[in-house]
């Protein structure tokens, strides 16, 4: 019999006897969400200025989707791939012909969709670049997140995510991020099959790359005969102000790695794209997962972008990303706490000054959710900043009020 929980204390208690310590949450228990807002068990009203970490770019629980989940729910949820379904084909059609390419496959998670273009991009140098067997290499960058996977983790430069997990896969080289030279040099090697990066680095604290980087990684990659593999699981979506974060410098990736608010939070959606000379380097049997490409999320998958497009979320992030960053610099000539705000749309983040090992940028967040917003730092003393897209010009006013207020306020 499914209990219900009656303070946000007891809940945690539950998390902490039964559930693994895999995180450490502010501690703050939600029961509801709609739009940019969120509730506690006790009613609290917040804004939500992670996003799920830019998952929930529709809003939460946008009431559009939710009734195409629903309405899916009803009919089919899961096939297997083992047979055809009448959902999948159409969403196949609807994200190539969104974001340009001739082919889609579909996973879950954001690792699982990185998995997938690490299989395709080394496939694709054996058969098609004559890359030697077991010899090809993929060029990753220092302080990359691209998922918690043994794999994944092997390309890490982050000895939290690494630390007890060897062995590690072999097959990654890792560079500077933002550094033009070190691309030219590391993508001259002939075994080299994909360039793997962020446009912008999330969890790194929102590091945005100098102007042209991402159209040189392109230019290099051509040059060399190496796929441009691109992380937009956080970055897509509308997410900084264009439905791509490559869009901005006009840069088309061969293999293009969406996630996260592809179901706007509604349930696990990921996607690789890329055109029939690298996807279809993979034949039949020799990849897949039991909920990939599954009818529910293939509904949900569709809808999902269907609202993005129709509630111009790329245009909002746009302006009020603008507006955000504007109040944010304000907030620096007032306050000695915040040295440096950065971004792209509505992905922002502040730089908080004290160490990164301090307690500073945690308590801010203890301080913002008492006030009514909910962040959360990365990396010590940096505190990502990031509504969901659906935010009003008024709201996002009323939330640098709340941050400004809690900022200067603020007593170490
Ligand atoms: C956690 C970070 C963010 C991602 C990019 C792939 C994935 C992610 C650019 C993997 C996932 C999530 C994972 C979540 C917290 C969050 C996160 F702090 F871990 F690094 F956003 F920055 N590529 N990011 O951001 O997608 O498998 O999770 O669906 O693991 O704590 P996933």
């Amino acid at each position: 019999m499914i209990e219900a929980i009656t303070s946000s204390r007891e809940a945690i208690l539950l998390e902490d006897q039964y559930g693994a310590h895999n995180y450490h949450p502010l501690p703050v228990v939600l029961a509801k969400g709609e739009g940019v807002f969120l509730w506690d068990v006790e009613g609290k009203r917040y804004y939500d200025f992670l996003s799920a970490y830019s998952a929930v770019n529709q809003g939460h629980c946008h009431p559009r989707i939710i009734n195409a989940l629903i309405n899916q729910a009803r009919e089919l949820t899961l096939t297997s791939r083992a047979f055809y379904n009448d959902k999948l084909g159409l969403a196949e059609k609807y994200v190539c012909e969104t974001f340009g390419y001739q082919k889609a496959l579909f996973m879950n998670s954001g690792a699982e969709a990185n998995e997938t273009a690490i299989k395709l991009a080394r496939k694709w140098g054996y058969t098609q670049k004559g890359i030697p067997a077991n010899q090809a290499v993929i060029v990753a960058v220092k302080k990359n997140f691209h998922g918690r996977t043994t794999t994944i983790i092997s390309a890490s430069t982050d000895e939290t995510a690494r630390t007890g997990f060897g062995p590690f896969m072999p097959g990654f080289e890792i560079i500077d991020y933002d550094n033009i030279p070190a691309l030219e040099s590391a993508l001259a090697n002939p075994n080299v099959c994909a360039l793997w990066i962020e446009p912008i680095q999330g969890e790194a604290g929102v590091y945005v790359p100098q102007d042209g980087y991402l159209k040189a990684a392109e230019t290099i990659c051509h040059k060399h005969n190496v796929l441009l593999m691109m992380d937009e699981i956080q970055t897509g979506i509308a997410r900084t102000g264009k439905m791509l974060a490559s869009d901005h410098e006009q840069v088309r990736p061969d293999l293009l790695i969406l996630g996260k608010a592809l179901s706007g939070g509604v349930l696990p959606v990921s996607v690789v794209l890329a055109d029939d000379p690298v996807m279809l380097v993979i034949h039949p049997g020799e990849h897949g997962s039991t909920f990939g490409g599954n009818p529910l999320a293939a509904v949900v998958c569709m809808e999902a972008l269907q609202v993005v497009k129709d509630e111009n979320l790329a245009g909002n992030a746009e302006r009020l990303g603008q507006v955000f960053r504007t109040r944010m610099n304000a907030l620096i000539k007032k306050s000695d706490w915040v040295t440096l705000v950065r971004g792209k749309g509505l992905l922002n983040a502040i730089v908080i000054n004290d160490s990164p090992k301090s307690q500073t940028a945690w308590n801010l967040c203890m301080e913002f959710a008492k006030n009514g917003l909910l962040a959360k730092p990365t990396h010590g003393n940096i505190i990502r900043l990031a509504p969901p897209l659906v935010i009003t010009e008024e709201q996002i006013h009323e939330c640098c009020d709340i941050i400004e207020q809690s900022i200067i306020n603020f007593r170490k």
